[in-house]
């Protein structure tokens, strides 16, 4: 057992397998169930540390591939790491690289050593390996670093699947073994397995008999229906052990999160806050808004009164509509602000109500209705 990784799980609902738990690491505890906003680059966008720790926010998120392609992760290790080069004190984890590659690269070709691509920055040929994905990690230095997996697109035929599912265990093995310092990091592994519930089954448990430190799910929120999602982590989520941390990777609807913490997942991701943000909208109280409509020109009062945000708490929605209005920066600041604290206070309240076990009845219309709208 890595003592620097324990999981604690301290309350669990009697209805569902939702846990509230605190999960130690080198650079403090995260809280769980928790949401953990994303800084692809070293950075929330739009916020400063100090308003990013005013969200609440512990664990806070960045990805490989971006910061390999820039700065490069020799500069980042040459500032003493990620942590110190951005100014992040509390724990942090990075992605692996393998899905943005997927994502977010035209030129791309996959083999069993890794992923070829050229770099959008300035068309320099990379190749990223389960091996080099680690070693960039772990000069990043994030407390907890992601297995480099493949993430394939919905839909894919089941022989597709299964053929990426195994690959992605062998390039588990590989990371596992390129991994140096796994009392400093945590290696979590990823279970894939597309929307095929008994090859999630399987990959799940031959993952468990790996011993890591902490398990997520992948491979979900990929374009597949939203009762699919529900399905998968409830097949996979429970399989995974009870004394590690799960974590549901880039899912972050309220929705999603509340009924996948129902079937025992811990953390989440998503870049929605920030990017709603920056695109002049707001989630308030389980919906999205857009700040740029008419109606709010002369509405005075607060975007939620019950927000203890510094932007709720200093500011109205008629000014917000005119600095989104206006473009200013200041507006994408105020929202992506209020929006992570408002995803944070989410997952927070139903850390809470584990707690005093009222989770399925304070959060029964997240749990009960199966409505796909997005929020
Ligand atoms: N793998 C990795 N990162 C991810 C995903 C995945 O499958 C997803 C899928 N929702 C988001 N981020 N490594
Ligand atoms: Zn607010």
């Amino acid at each position: 057992m890595n003592e620097n990784f324990t999981f604690k799980s301290i309350a669990r609902c009697s209805h569902t397998q939702a846990r509230a738990g605190i999960f130690y690491t080198p650079h403090g505890v995260v809280e769980t169930p928790r949401f953990m906003p994303v800084g692809t680059v070293a950075t929330v966008k739009t916020l400063t540390p100090a308003q990013l720790e005013a969200t609440e926010a512990q664990m806070v998120l960045a990805n490989t591939y971006h910061l390999h392609l820039q700065p490069g992760e020799e500069i980042i290790a040459k500032a003493g790491g990620l942590h110190k080069f951005m100014n992040w004190k509390g724990p942090m984890l990075t992605d692996s690289g393998g899905f943005q590659v997927f994502s977010l690269s035209k030129m791309r070709k996959i083999s069993e050593d890794g992923v070829i691509f050229r770099s959008p920055r300035n068309g320099d040929i990379i190749n990223l390996t389960p091996e080099k994905s680690i070693q960039i990690q772990n000069a990043l230095g994030a407390d907890v670093i992601m297995a480099f997996d493949e993430c394939p697109p919905y839909p894919s035929d089941r022989s597709t699947i299964i053929a990426s599912t195994e690959r992605t265990y062998r390039w588990l093995e590989r990371c596992i073994n390129a991994h140096e310092c796994p009392q400093d990091r945590a290696l979590f592994g990823i279970v894939q397995g597309g929307v095929y519930l008994d090859l999630r089954q399987a990959a799940a448990e031959s993952l468990v008999k790996l011993d890591l430190p902490g398990y997520a799910i992948g491979g979900v929120s990929v374009g597949e229906p939203a009762e699919l999602i529900e399905k998968i982590v409830k097949v996979t989520a429970p399989l995974l052990p009870a004394s590690k941390p799960r974590y549901l990777m880039g899912v972050g609807t309220y929705r999603e999160m509340a009924q996948a913490i129902a079937w025992g997942v811990d953390m989440f991701d998503c870049v929605i806050p920030t990017r709603l943000g920056r695109h002049g909208a707001a989630l308030v109280q389980g919906e999205r808004w857009n700040l740029r409509n008419s109606r709010f020109r002369e509405d005075f009062t607060p975007l939620d009164e019950t927000c203890p945000c510094y932007t709720c708490q200093n500011f109205s929605r008629a000014y917000l509509n005119h600095l989104v209005k206006c473009q200013e920066v200041l507006g994408y600041t105020l929202l992506s602000l209020h929006n992570t604290t408002e995803l944070i206070r989410f997952t927070t309240r139903i850390r809470e109500a584990i707690l005093s076990d009222r989770f399925t009845e304070e959060f029964a219309p997240w749990l009960n209705s199966t409505t796909t709208e997005s929020t």
